[in-house]
């Protein structure tokens, strides 16, 4: 829907390949870090992020909108297409669900070379509680139809990537965009979304990674094709190089994290803790399966210990894990990992994408007792 090709205007970042030097930055990744910032880990505290501490990931603008003006269009493949207010929404059935959403570009500045966009290193993680109305309901009125194998979701928001203008859209097959879980969104954490977060409506599927949750909702078009955007095509794809389709990102990978113990030193946030008993904690998630292990090392990965999990905060939300240390004098890497429950482990080394998708490699905290 309105895409354009637009080359050879916008210098390219990094080689010929879009690859950057670990440990070299560029402007512009500073400039991407912070209009898209991440939740300082210490927000693995709270079982819901509290809203201003969820992670932000924007490509574009964050569009202006005015609610009274705005709708929702559902077309394409329906009998009854529809046009809704975001009152006609709010009258509808509401279900309110924690899911934690995590950037499928989390990790993706740990990699050696680095894929050079939003450069995440671990933060791209949050857990908010968002209501809204089931998507299947809206669409079983629309009366879908058929021939109808995918569900186009297009934001308000506008931009070049990949050398292509184009509105920020998304589709789902049929059976992934009808299940129970799956919402149009009003609310975070009880409140109206706010403008970064997607107001006045965004898509929430639980379990995907965060690109998935189209924010800005304009319209909902049921196709009978595999919709062929940027979006689906060019980016989001586990890929070994420039030219290699790879498979698309879908389900959020097996991943924990801890809180940083102690307290940090400004610049490097390395740690600095007293000797004697702590409790370590965070959080750990598998995407739609469970958590079914996490273990800690203080030794940089030789030496495992299993740590306790309690519930999860819902079935598409984290769980928290504790571990308690008797920290003795000396130098430390701290490591989490967590497995879940098809016995998929977290890998020491990242296997490398060029795309940096779906890093879950075990996060390293570096920590000095004295
Ligand atoms: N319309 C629109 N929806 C979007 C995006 C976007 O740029 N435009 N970013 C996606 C990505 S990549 C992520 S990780 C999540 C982030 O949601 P949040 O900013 O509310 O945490 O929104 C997704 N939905
Ligand atoms: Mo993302």
């Amino acid at each position: 829907m309105d895409t354009q090709k637009v080359s050879g205007r916008f210098p390219k970042v990094g080689d010929e390949s879009g690859l950057a030097p670990a440990d070299r930055f560029y402007r512009e990744e500073v400039q991407l870090a912070n209009r898209n910032r991440g939740m300082p880990l210490e927000g693995l505290r709270y079982p819901v992020t509290p809203a201003g501490m969820h992670y932000l990931l924007i490509h574009f603008d964050i569009p202006y909108v005015d609610a009274g003006q705005w709708r929702l269009e559902i077309g394409g493949l329906v009998n009854n297409p529809l046009t809704l207010t975001l009152d006609d929404i709010m009258k509808r059935p509401a279900v309110s669900i924690p899911v934690t959403m995590e950037c499928a570009g989390n990790g993706r500045a740990l990699l050696d070379p680095r894929p050079v966009s939003q450069p995440w290193l671990l933060e791209a993680i949050s857990t908010a509680e968002w209501t809204g109305t089931p998507l299947r309901g809206i669409l079983k009125e629309a009366g879908l139809r058929d021939e109808a194998i995918e569900i186009l979701f297009t934001g308000l928001d506008r931009g070049v990537q990949g050398e292509e203008v184009q509105y920020y859209e998304r589709s789902l097959n049929v059976q992934d965009a009808t299940r129970e879980e799956v919402l149009l969104a009003y609310a975070m954490n009880g409140r109206p979304l706010e403008p970064q977060h997607g107001y006045p409506l965004r898509l929430l599927v639980p379990g995907w990674y965060g690109m998935t949750n189209v924010k800005w909702l304009h319209s909902i078009n049921a196709i009978a094709e595999t919709f062929q955007g940027y979006q689906m095509t060019g980016s989001y794809r586990y890929s070994h190089s420039a030219d290699d389709s790879g498979d698309p990102v879908s389900l959020i990978r097996v991943r924990s994290l801890m809180v940083p113990p102690g307290i940090p030193d400004f610049v490097t946030r390395i740690r600095l803790m007293e000797a004697g008993e702590v409790t370590l904690m965070g959080r750990a998630w598998a995407g739609l399966l469970r958590v079914a292990r996490v273990e800690i090392s203080t030794d940089g990965g030789e030496i495992w210990s299993e740590a306790s999990l309690a519930e999860p905060v819902s079935p598409y939300a984290w769980r928290e894990w504790t571990y308690n240390w008797k920290a003795q004098t000396g130098r430390y890497i701290l490591c989490v990992r967590a497995t879940d429950s098809e016995g998929t482990v977290q890998p020491m080394a990242q296997h490398w994408s060029h795309q940096g998708m779906g890093n879950n490699i075990t996060q390293r905290v570096d920590v000095i007792v004295e």
